[in-house]
C-alpha cells in the first residue's frame, strides 16, 4: 500500500488526471491512497498569502516557507514515516529505477512548487529533490502526476496481466521492442514475418535484438551505462550489420 500526499495550492488540477485508469483501480483495490494538503489552509492573515516578493529583487514571486512547512508537517503527522520529495528542476532527474524504489515506500509526500519556486529554507524539510526533466513547468503539479503514475504502475497488484511492468521500457535499462497488432498489412506496411511464425524462441530473439538495436540507435547513452552479455553483444552486432545493409531512409 502506498499513501501519496500531495502538497499543492491547486488540488483540483489532479481531479481529472488521477481519476482514471490504473490509478483509480488501484485506489478502489486499496493498494493506493491519495490525499491533498493545501498550503493556503496554513497561511496566516486576512488574505492568507502563500507567496511574496523575492529578497534582493527580481522577477516573479516566491512561495513563503511558513505555509509550506506547516503543510509538510501536517502531512507527516498523518504518516510519520513518509518520504518528503520536493519537485523542482534542481532535483535529480526521475527514472524507472527511482520509480521502482518509491513503489516500495509506505508514504510519499510530494511538494509542488509554484511561481518562481519555494523559499530556499523549505529544502531543510525535504528528503529528496526530484525533477522530471530539464525544462521549466508553471508548477510542480504536472511533475507530481508523472511520479504518481510511474510509481503506481510498479506497485504489486496494480497491473493486471494485460500489461506487465517487467516488459516496460527502461525496466531493464533498454528501450522496448516494436509492437504490432492487426491488421497484418497497413498502408503497405507489413507485420514482421517472425511475429506471425508462432516460433516463440525466434520471436523472443527478434524482440531482444530490436530492443538492443533501437537503444543503440535512439539512446546510446543507456548502453554506455551497462555491460552486455555475449548473446546480447552478438544480437546487437547482427542488428548493426542488418541496419548498415538497409538502404538509407527506411530505418
Ligand atoms: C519542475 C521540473 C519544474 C519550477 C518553478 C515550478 C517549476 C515552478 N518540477 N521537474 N522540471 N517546476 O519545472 O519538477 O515553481
Amino acid at each position: 500500500m502506498v499513501n501519496f500526499t500531495v502538497i499543492t495550492l491547486f488540488p483540483a488540477m489532479f481531479a481529472s488526471s488521477l481519476a482514471h485508469s490504473i490509478i483509480k483501480k488501484a485506489q478502489e483495490k486499496g493498494i493506493l491512497s491519495l490525499s491533498f494538503v493545501n498550503p493556503r489552509d496554513y497561511a496566516i492573515g486576512r488574505h492568507r498569502v502563500t507567496d511574496d516578493y523575492p529578497y534582493g529583487g527580481g522577477q516573479g514571486m516566491v512561495m513563503k516557507p511558513e505555509p509550506l512547512v506547516a503543510a509538510i508537517e501536517a502531512a507527516k503527522s498523518n504518516l510519520p514515516h513518509s518520504e518528503v520529495i520536493l519537485l523542482s528542476p534542481r532535483g535529480r532527474v526521475f527514472n524507472q529505477e527511482w520509480a521502482a524504489r518509491l513503489a516500495k515506500k509506505e508514504g510519499l509526500i510530494l511538494v509542488c512548487g509554484r511561481y518562481e519556486g519555494m523559499d530556499e529554507r523549505v529544502r531543510a524539510f525535504g528528503d529528496e529533490e526530484l525533477s522530471i526533466g530539464d525544462y521549466t513547468l508553471s508548477g510542480g503539479e504536472p511533475a507530481a502526476s508523472v511520479v504518481i503514475d510511474a510509481v503506481t504502475r510498479l506497485i504489486p497488484g496494480v497491473l493486471g496481466n494485460e500489461t506487465s511492468a517487467e516488459e516496460d521500457s527502461f525496466s531493464e535499462g533498454v528501450l522496448e521492442y516494436p509492437q504490432y497488432t492487426r491488421p497484418e498489412e497497413f498502408r503497405g506496411m507489413k507485420v514482421p514475418e517472425v511475429l506471425l511464425s508462432g516460433n516463440h524462441a525466434e520471436i523472443a530473439r527478434w524482440r531482444r535484438k530490436q530492443s538492443l538495436g533501437r537503444t543503440w540507435l535512439q539512446r546510446p547513452d543507456l548502453l554506455q551505462s551497462r555491460s552486455l552479455s555475449v548473446t546480447d553483444q552478438q544480437l546487437l552486432k547482427e542488428f548493426m550489420q542488418e541496419y548498415a545493409r538497409k538502404p538509407a531512409g527506411n530505418g
